[in-house]
């Protein structure tokens, strides 16, 4: 299965794991990379000296290529673009604003940069200051969101580009990354169905509400902070659309979200936590190896693709 993207990141099928923030660390990420994809560290929630460490761990538990997502509303990003470049990373993906400022360190180094968008514009802009690829997720997607679907924003960014593209946002399985081929993707980022690997550090009651999720079991909090942000509905999100509805202050809401998604991850509490999850949660039925989740996912595509492909071309 070897497209521009396999190519372009030396890695042996085209899935790339989604940078979850405080989820997504070495024990995933080698994962991931071990089992022919590309694994991605969530330098979401971390400062400059943790991603230092996290890098160090992943280089001990693969020799295969990996990445460092870095979350440009993070206050420590400018050190964390440091010693991405100090650590011989050779792949970064950005998400929740633009890397402009940081493109020219990272390209003189040879990092491939790979921004996350969320619309054309901003995927222009993006190859016209050095991007190698872009992933272009779909507000299908856990976590912090643009407005449109994959469906729609996959073959318009692909259309407005010369650069490979990767397709996020409600992909889960063998049907929705044959369905990315189809709109142009070269490739799939993963986020949600890794939630429930076994290699996956978070709380087991996290697993749990992936797994008993319904399809329209995640709401969108924060459209009002200009941050949206998809997460499973609990009594937190209740609470906190209530505070959205009568105009709380920004950071009154901010600081609920973000101590949240900590308390889903190591806590579990179900309650109070931000358990982020996309749309596709409600698909996604049982906890396997990152391996077994690549493997099923990779053999789906082929068979979807041989068999309902071919029927069309009859
Ligand atoms: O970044 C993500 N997903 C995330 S980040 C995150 S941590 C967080 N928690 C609470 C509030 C905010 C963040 C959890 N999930 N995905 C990539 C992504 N980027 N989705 C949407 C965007 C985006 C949106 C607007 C990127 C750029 C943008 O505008 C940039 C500009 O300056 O024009």
């Amino acid at each position: 299965m070897q497209t521009q993207i396999t190519k372009l990141l030396n890695i042996t099928y085209p899935v790339l794991q989604g940078g979850m923030a405080n989820i997504a660390e070495h024990n995933l990420v080698a994962a991931v990379s071990n089992a022919g994809g590309l694994g991605i560290i969530a330098a979401g929630g971390m400062n400059a000296e943790q991603v230092r460490a996290e890098i160090k761990k992943t280089k001990e538990l693969t020799d295969k290529p990996f990445g460092v997502n870095i979350m440009l509303l993070n206050p420590e990003a400018p050190q964390i673009a440091k010693v991405i470049v100090e650590e011989g990373v050779t792949v970064v993906t950005t998400g929740a604003g633009t890397p402009e400022p940081y493109m020219k360190e990272w390209l003189e180094a040879g990092v491939k940069v790979i921004p996350v968008v969320a619309s054309v514009a901003l995927a222009k802009r993006m190859q016209r200051c050095g991007a190698a690829a872009v992933v272009a997720e779909g507000c299908e997607s856990g976590g912090h969101i643009g407005e449109l679907t994959t469906m729609a924003l996959v073959p318009q960014v692909v259309d407005a580009l010369d650069i490979p593209v990767i397709a996020a946002g409600g992909i889960g399985d063998g049907r929705g990354m044959a369905a990315a081929f189809m709109l142009g993707a070269q490739a799939v980022q993963i986020g949600t169905r890794f939630l429930v690997s076994k290699e996956c550090i978070v709380h087991q009651n996290y697993k749990e509400l992936v797994l008993k999720a319904k399809d329209i079991d995640s709401v969108v909090t924060s459209r009002t902070t200009g941050h949206p942000v998809r997460v499973l509905r609990n009594a937190m999100t209740r609470e906190y659309l209530k505070l959205e509805k009568e105009g709380k202050s920004l950071e009154e809401m901010e600081k609920l979200t973000l101590g949240s998604l900590r308390k889903a991850v190591f806590d579990g509490d179900k309650a109070g936590g931000s358990f982020m999850a996309g749309q596709i949660a409600g698909l996604i039925s049982k906890e396997q190896t990152v391996a077994e989740i690549i493997q099923e996912i990779v053999e789906e595509t082929k068979v979807v693709m041989k068999e309902r492909v071919a029927t069309f071309t009859e």
